[in-house]
């Protein structure tokens, strides 16, 4: 069966900011207070995918959500006549409410959902869980919004199942794909299912001890048991403690995967020696030939130079002609030594990486988000792929079309003092009442109700 992975970037939204409010984040922390860009920041994504597409990769967009969140300020009783008289009263009252109440997070797509392809899934169908992101308040707010949006796109339900997020308490804090890889060997063949986590409530002793861990085990395998993925093809593994308190918040900090291609720092996991020999076993089983592990050791990058440079936030896509292109942020070349890993990966022959291509993404990147963590990988049938919404696949055109809406809407300075002003809350209902409309995604936003 021809089946493609299709990237789903987050389109930045117009409130995008530096609110400094991911603990265990760096960049998020280390950024705090400063002046964004939103323009330049939706620009530099489209510019990602544009290119994406141009080589061949199948794209498609996820929309902003609705920001500031005025529903979410009147549910923790902040109230007002008007969505203005909100935005006065938490400003005045509860700043550090209205800063989450404006998070532009739903870029980071890579956080939306977990996807299972349906070559996995015991009852042959897409299934698609969005993250509950429970352990921050700004991500958080997102699961409603971006269930209301998978399950547009998904709507057909003969060959999707867009499920509800897992509930929301720590025993079951999930953050999506960005701890989830799957290797194949094609697309369209059945693939090993590999969840990191970062706590289990088995082991709390375990846990970091300065930075929170996002993900629980116990909120992997719920995933695991709704998409009906086969146990014998489903691994799961601790992300290592020491990582998470050196500011390696999610799995895909430390390593990423595609197809029979792994990439990772050797000191990603609790054991990362067994870790390995059970990914290729499993691999083997399914395969019969081996997984490429592509390994960067303490020595080449220490865990504070793979933070730094987000290397392994590197997306890796697969290109027509079946060798492999590392998407890598440019402050990889801000380092000799993370240049010379680069060049090592792309110069070895024994795996299929042979190209690198280094986007600008600063914008995102000073909050924490690198190429992959811009974008929601969904494993599609051609069949399943004509069955989407069609609105949301990038072309020339709806790419031109979105250039010129971020053109016309979008500020190109944002403090996060200027969110106390009333005006971006009707530049931003006005610019995303648009979007619905380019994308045919019809009302899914509170204030279009
Ligand atoms: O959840 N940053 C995001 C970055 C998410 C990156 N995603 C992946 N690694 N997949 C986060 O920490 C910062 C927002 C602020 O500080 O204003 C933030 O939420």
């Amino acid at each position: 069966m021809t089946a493609h992975e299709v990237n789903f970037d987050g389109i930045v939204g117009p409130t995008h900011n530096y609110g400094g409010l991911a603990f265990g984040n760096v960049a998020s922390m280390s950024h705090s207070q400063q002046t964004s860009n939103p323009k330049k920041a939706a620009l530099q994504g489209l510019s990602k995918m544009r290119t994406l597409m141009d080589i061949g990769i199948p794209q498609a967009v996820l929309p902003p959500h609705e920001r500031p969140n005025i529903p979410f300020l009147r549910s923790i009783g902040i109230e007002g006549r008007t969505d203005g008289d909100v935005i006065k009263s938490a400003a005045n009252s509860h700043p550090e409410l209205l800063v989450r109440a404006y998070s532009a997070a739903a870029m980071w797509t890579a956080n939306a959902a977990t996807v299972s392809p349906s070559p996995d899934c015991h009852d042959k169908k897409v299934h698609i869980t969005p993250a509950n992101l429970m352990s921050q308040l700004h991500r958080s707010q997102e699961a409603i919004t971006t269930h209301a949006v998978l399950s547009r796109i998904f709507s057909d339900t003969d060959a999707f199942t867009v499920h509800k997020p897992l509930p929301s308490t720590p025993m079951l804090a999930d953050e999506g794909a960005a701890n989830h890889t799957r290797f194949c060997t094609s697309y369209g063949t059945p693939g090993v299912e590999f969840f990191v986590y970062g706590m289990t409530y088995s082991n709390p002793g375990s846990s970091p001890k300065k930075f929170p861990a996002r993900q629980a085990l116990e909120a992997s395998e719920a995933i695991a048991r709704l998409h009906q993925l086969s146990p014998e093809s489903t691994l799961y593994a601790q992300q290592h403690p020491q990582t998470i308190d050196a500011g390696v918040f999610h799995n895909d900090v430390i390593s990423v995967g595609n197809q029979n291609v792994f990439l990772y720092h050797e000191s990603a996991f609790v054991d990362t020696k067994n870790t390995l020999t059970r990914l290729r076993n499993a691999f083997e089983a399914s395969y019969q030939e081996p997984l490429i592990f592509v390994p960067v050791s303490v020595n080449q990058l220490t865990v504070q130079e793979a933070v730094d440079s987000y290397l392994f936030n590197s997306q890796i896509v697969s290109l027509p002609n079946g060798r492999m292109l590392l998407v890598a942020p440019q402050e990889a070349l801000d380092s000799q030594r993370v240049k010379a890993v680069v060049d090592a990966i792309v110069g070895d022959s024994s795996n299929p990486i042979d190209d690198v291509r280094f986007f600008d993404l600063r914008e995102s990147m000073h909050n924490g988000g690198g190429p992959a963590c811009l974008r929601l990988r969904v494993v599609l049938t051609e069949s399943e792929q004509g069955k989407m919404l069609q609105s949301v696949l990038m072309t020339e055109e709806l790419h031109a079309t979105l250039v010129s809406w971020v053109q016309r809407h979008y500020r190109d300075s944002l403090h996060p003092d200027d969110l106390r002003d009333p005006s971006l809350l009707r530049e931003s209902r006005t610019a995303l009442d648009e979007l619905t409309q380019i994308l045919e995604l019809g009302s899914v936003y509170s204030f279009q109700k």
